[in-house]
């Protein structure tokens, strides 16, 4: 296998987020409905697109959306929100589409894609074992104030909580799992292995045959061939890793929305969000959303996140490697779901971290060792609020599996209220636009 020097990214995000200290939520929450709108202005920010997102009015059915559409390409069917995604579709039907009384609302399918700080350049091997030092950002979040070369997990490290890892994919055998990471979905696949477009692995699966045929596809690619992103595998093994993981007993399961070179669009994480949703009623266990990506503009966010959070799911999103207001990011402006920044070891904010009202909470991001997606013991060290996240969905999902009845409104609430509050030496611009000063915390010092 090969050295892998991928690359990728993640991130991106949007706008606003509410967070319960300081600041009236009522206040954050206008701040984050202006943003949201003024975001909505902005499309896809320059970003691209993929075709159309069309919403039909509650009277009109799936079906009959479609039909209007006859002629065009269906990427996707979201009808959670009542929407499909189409390709090739002509401008003049666009138009028509806008003017239509039984269509809520169209707008560009934007593309997103990892954020290139988020890249690896080097990759090592190992399989930890259990006297071996936890990497910081564990270590740091059981406690009140620095770290002691140790993690304590919650309560039984998650059991029975499934976190869905929205992301590049899953290297599911990889040891950190031992055997806890699951295939999902995959946004670039149909029913069978066979449909997968290039770059999209069946389930979101990532294994020795998938990262060699990453390897042939991209072999003329400028900078050289790379085998499938480990962005998604190290998130994972970050909320649920045996030794790298905040969550050790937690189950993930992967829902490719990333191709194997970091690129989607809003329509597939949507529609991996749908599927998540309906997975999780059918194992009938508590579930948790983790989401590292994100990207500059976009909207339409909060329905497919009410969606999830209404059906018991908190997401945790990651708020973007801009060093801006998350609150020109999606989905890092959702009030509704928790929006992460990052920090350093030494509790400063990660220079890249974006911050302002849209950020709830800070976690671990830069320079975090986790598992990587080249071979079953391959571990590489990133940074980027990417990493933060699933340290925040860890956590969720070992309240969860605690107290599989609490809702993922209560979810966050607990979360923010059992964070550790002033430690953390934000920056000036991070001051100056009302970012709490919030850290994440699992251990059992509150009364939460
Ligand atoms: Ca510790």
């Amino acid at each position: 296998m090969k050295p892998s020097t991928c690359s990728f990214l993640l991130l991106l995000l949007l706008c606003g987020q509410v967070s319960s200290f300081s600041t009236a939520p009522a206040d954050r929450s206008s701040y984050a409905e202006e943003r949201s709108s003024a975001s909505q202005d902005l499309g896809c920010a320059g970003r691209g697109s993929d075709g159309y997102i069309i919403r039909g009015q509650d009277s009109l059915s799936i079906d009959e959306l479609v039909a209007k559409l006859r002629g065009t390409e269906i990427t996707h069917k979201i009808p959670a929100i009542n929407a499909v995604s189409t390709r090739g579709i002509a401008e003049s039907l666009v138009s028509t589409l806008r003017h239509d009384v039984t269509i809520k609302d169209v707008s560009r399918n934007c593309l997103v894609g990892l954020d290139p700080i988020e890249t690896v350049s080097m990759t090592t091997t190992g399989t930890a074992s259990a006297g071996d030092p936890v990497p910081w950002g564990t270590d740091r979040v059981d406690s009140r104030d620095g770290t002691d070369g140790t993690y304590s997990k919650i309560g039984d490290g998650g059991i029975g909580a499934v976190v869905y890892i929205l992301d590049t994919g899953i290297r599911i055998s990889h040891k950190e799992f031992d055997g806890r990471a699951q295939a999902g979905w995959s946004a670039g696949c149909g029913d069978t292995p066979k449909s997968c477009q290039p770059g999209w692995a069946f389930g979101g699966v990532i294994n020795d045959a998938v990262n060699e045929a990453e390897l042939a596809r991209t072999a003329y690619n400028r900078g050289g061939p790379t085998d499938c992103n480990g962005h998604g595998t190290h998130c994972a093994s970050t909320a649920a890793g045996r030794h790298y993981g905040v969550a050790p007993e937690a189950t993930v399961v992967a829902v490719q929305v990333l191709s194997c070179e970091g690129t989607g669009s809003s329509a597939g994480i949507f529609a991996g969000i749908e599927w998540a949703v309906k997975d999780s009623a059918q194992r009938g266990k508590p579930g948790v959303i983790s989401m590292s990506l994100g990207g500059p503009g976009g909207s339409g966010y909060d329905d497919i996140m009410d969606f999830a959070m209404d059906s018991g799911l908190f997401v945790a999103v990651a708020a973007g490697n801009e060093h801006l207001d998350a609150c020109r990011f999606s989905p890092a402006y959702v009030s509704r779901v928790m929006t992460v920044g990052s920090t350093e070891a030494d509790d400063d904010m990660s220079s890249f971290s974006n911050y302002g009202p849209c950020v709830d909470i800070f976690a671990p991001g830069t320079s975090i060792t986790a598992a990587w997606a080249g071979s079953d013991d391959q571990l590489a060290t990133i940074s980027g609020t990417s990493m933060a996240c699933p340290h925040v969905s860890g956590a969720a999902a070992e309240l969860v599996s605690a107290d599989p009845a609490m809702s993922a409104d209560a979810t966050k609430e607990k979360l923010l209220c059992m964070g550790t509050q002033d430690t953390i030496n934000l920056d000036r611009r991070a001051r100056i636009t009302r970012t709490d000063n919030l850290f994440l915390y699992t251990g059992s010092d509150h009364s939460c």
